[in-house]
C-alpha cells in the first residue's frame, strides 16, 4: 500500500470574515495523514485572475459557493482518488485539465485552490513535518519581514478613501516578534489619533482602522504621526508600505480620485506618488498604476524602482508569463503572491519562482476575505519569499497568521528573520 495516495476527499462549505460562504478542502491519504485547507476572497480582485465560482442568483448576493463545493466532492474527487498527494505536481496538472480553462472558470479558481492547498497539507503531514518544513526541504529559510495595515480604504471601506492600504513595516525590528511589538504600539497611537481627533469610526474590511479623512495624503500625515507617538523614527525603525489599488479607480490612463473629486490622468498619478514619495517614509508601493497601465507602471518604476519596492498585484494576478514579461519590460521590481489568483500551488509556485529568478522583491499576501487557513504563512516562510501581507493588527483571521508566525520563529530561532535586508536599501527614507 502506498501511504501517501489519496483516499478521499471532501469540500465543505464554510464562512469567511465578511460573513460570506466560502470553500473548505480536506484530503485523507491511505496512510492515514490528513490535510485541510480553505480558499479565501479577493475584494479588488485583478481582470486576470482565477475566477471565484458563485452561484448568483438572490441568496446571499449571488455569492454562495454550492456549485464549487459540489465541483469538489464529485468530478474533482473523481479524478484525484487514487493520486500520490507527493506528486503536486501532478496533481495540480490533473486540475487544471479537468478544468479546461485559462481562469478556473468551470470548476473555480475556490474549487481548485482548496483542493490544491489540502493535498499539500496532507502531503506534509505524510512526510511527519510542519508544512513550511516540507516545502523548504532543509534549504535554510527565514521568517517573512511582515508588511501591516493600519489604515484599510478603497474596496475593503466603501471607497471612503481612495488609496486601498495604509501599511507600516518594522525596518528596524531584528525579530518578527519584535516586527509585531513595534507594530502593535504603532496600530495602538493610530487610533489614539483617530479617537482624539473624532475619528475614530471603527475599522475596515483587514482590521484596519476605518479611513474619516478628508483626503488620501491626510492618511499619511496621520500614519507618520503614529509611528512618531509610538516612539519610532519614520523611515528608519518603521516605514509605510501603501497598496494603491489603482485598477479600482483608473481605466484607460484615467484615474478618478473620488474622495477629492479630481481626475488625474497617467502623468499627473505618477506625479502625485512620486511627491508622496519625497516628501513621506515611504519603502513599497504596490499596484501604484492600474493594470491596464504598463507605461505608467514602468514610468513610475524608472523614477523609483532604485529606492522603492514597487510591487505588481493585480497587475501581475501571480501569474509566472506576467512576471516574467514584467521584469523584461522594467513594469515593476516585486511581485505579490496570492495563491487563490493561480489556483493551484503549482502555478503559484512559478510565479514565485520567476519572481526570484528576476531579482524580484517576492511577498506572499492574504486576501481581503479570509479565515483561519494560516497556509501561506507557511508558504512565505517554506518559500524563503522574505515578506508577507496578511492585513491589519485586529480580527482573529488576520492575527491567526501573524500568531503562527511566532510558532515558527519559535522553532527556527529569531536569527532568521528576513528585516529589512528583503527591500532596497534606502527604502523608507524619503526620495532626494
Ligand atoms: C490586495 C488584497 C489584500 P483583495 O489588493 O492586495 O489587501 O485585497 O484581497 O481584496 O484583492
Ligand atoms: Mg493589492
Amino acid at each position: 500500500m502506498n501511504r501517501t495516495l489519496i483516499e478521499s476527499i471532501h469540500a465543505r462549505r464554510v464562512w469567511d470574515s465578511r460573513g460570506r460562504p466560502t470553500v473548505e478542502a480536506e484530503v485523507r491519504l491511505r496512510g492515514g495523514a490528513f490535510g485541510r485547507a480553505i480558499a479565501p476572497a479577493g475584494a479588488s480582485r485583478g481582470m486576470h485572475e482565477a475566477i471565484d465560482l458563485r452561484d448568483g442568483g438572490p441568496p446571499l448576493g449571488g455569492m454562495d459557493v454550492r456549485n464549487a463545493v459540489s465541483h469538489v466532492n464529485g468530478e474533482i474527487a473523481t479524478r484525484l482518488i487514487g493520486m500520490d498527494a507527493q506528486d503536486q505536481r501532478a496533481v495540480d496538472a490533473a486540475l487544471i485539465a479537468l478544468d479546461g480553462t485559462p481562469t478556473k472558470s468551470r470548476l473555480g479558481g475556490n474549487a481548485t485552490i482548496a483542493v490544491s492547498m489540502a493535498v499539500l497539507h496532507a502531503a506534509a503531514a505524510a512526510a511527519g513535518v510542519p508544512l513550511y518544513a516540507y516545502l523548504s526541504q532543509g534549504r535554510p529559510v527565514r521568517l517573512p519581514l511582515p508588511e501591516i495595515q493600519i489604515f484599510g480604504g478603497g474596496a475593503h471601506a466603501g471607497r471612503r478613501v481612495d488609496i486601498q492600504d495604509f501599511m507600516v513595516m518594522a525596518l528596524g525590528a531584528r525579530s518578527f516578534a519584535q516586527a509585531l511589538d513595534m507594530t502593535a504600539e504603532v496600530y495602538r497611537a493610530a487610533g489614539r489619533l483617530m479617537e482624539e481627533s473624532g475619528r475614530l469610526q471603527g475599522v475596515a474590511d483587514e482590521g484596519g482602522f476605518w479611513p474619516a479623512f478628508n483626503s488620501n495624503e491626510e492618511a499619511l500625515g496621520m500614519l507618520v504621526r503614529a509611528i512618531e507617538q509610538a516612539g519610532y523614527v519614520p523611515g528608519e525603525d518603521v516605514a509605510i508600505s501603501l497598496d494603491v489599488a489603482a485598477s479600482e479607480f483608473g481605466r484607460n490612463g484615467r484615474y478618478t480620485l473620488g474622495l477629492e473629486r479630481r481626475e488625474l490622468d497617467r502623468d499627473g498619478m505618477v506625479e502625485m506618488l512620486l511627491d508622496w514619495c519625497q516628501r513621506y517614509p515611504i519603502a513599497s508601493v504596490e499596484d501604484p498604476l492600474a493594470e491596464d497601465d504598463p507605461e505608467g507602471m514602468r514610468a513610475f518604476t524608472a523614477a523609483v524602482g532604485h529606492r522603492i519596492q514597487v510591487i505588481g498585484d493585480d497587475f501581475l494576478v501571480t501569474n509566472a508569463d506576467r512576471v516574467r514579461a514584467a521584469a523584461q519590460a522594467r513594469h515593476c521590481n516585486a511581485v505579490l503572491i496570492k495563491p487563490n489568483q493561480a489556483g493551484t500551488v503549482t502555478e503559484t509556485h512559478a510565479a514565485f519562482e520567476a519572481g526570484m529568478a528576476a531579482g524580484f522583491g517576492t511577498i506572499v499576501s492574504a486576501r481581503s476575505g479570509e479565515t483561519e487557513d494560516v497556509t501561506i504563512v507557511h508558504l512565505s516562510t517554506g518559500w524563503d519569499a522574505g515578506q508577507l501581507k496578511v492585513g491589519s493588527f485586529s480580527r482573529s483571521e488576520r492575527m491567526a497568521k501573524w500568531n503562527e508566525c511566532l510558532r515558527l520563529e519559535e522553532v527556527l530561532g529569531s536569527a532568521v528573520f528576513a528585516g529589512r535586508e528583503v527591500l532596497p536599501p534606502q527604502a523608507g527614507l524619503p526620495l532626494p
